[in-house]
């Protein structure tokens, strides 16, 4: 009984972490516009149909600043349910991006740590959370994520996704 509970919970988490993704309140703060990082339609692809979704890859985050894994291969056109699990204490997110999107972002963060932010492109996780962001990958090349809240992508806590 408790298996097929868990289960249950597995199923209803994704729809959940998605609906909350796609929820635009995002930056409470003045004059960053994250419009900027055009997150509906660029080279990073786009947010996906949970329905279309061919595959789930499981991702780790955890405080030694490292997302597990921190390479995934993909295939242009293909969308992939990211199902991604906080084991460390403090609060961790994902964030797929360009690179210079997200050094922007990132430097942005540090002037302003704590700020909650909520896009499309991302998931924010507490200790012990788990969540579904689901993605398409439109165009072939390397699309990036990292964890931006303050310092930790700089200490490490990035990855590559490779279309193609
Ligand atoms: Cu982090």
């Amino acid at each position: 009984m408790k298996k097929i509970l868990s289960v249950l919970i597995f199923g209803a988490l994704p729809t959940f972490a998605f609906a909350a993704g796609g929820h635009s309140d995002g930056h409470q703060m003045q004059g960053h516009d994250m419009s900027k990082m055009n997150v509906s339609n660029s080279a990073t692809g786009k947010p996906g149909k949970a329905s279309n979704a061919t595959r789930t890859i499981e991702l780790v985050m955890n405080d030694s600043m490292r997302f597990t894994p921190n390479t995934i291969n993909v295939k242009p056109g293909e969308t992939v349910r990211f199902f991604i699990k906080n084991v460390g204490k403090i609060p961790h997110e994902m964030v797929i991006g360009s690179a210079s999107e997200m050094k922007e972002h990132a430097a942005m963060m540090r002037k302003m740590p704590g700020m909650k932010h909520a896009e499309p492109n991302m998931i924010s996780l507490n200790p012990g959370q788990k969540g579904a962001l689901v993605w398409e990958f439109t165009q072939a090349g390397t699309v990036d994520f990292a964890c931006l809240i303050s310092g930790h992508m700089e200490a490490g806590m990035l990855g590559k996704i490779k279309v193609g």
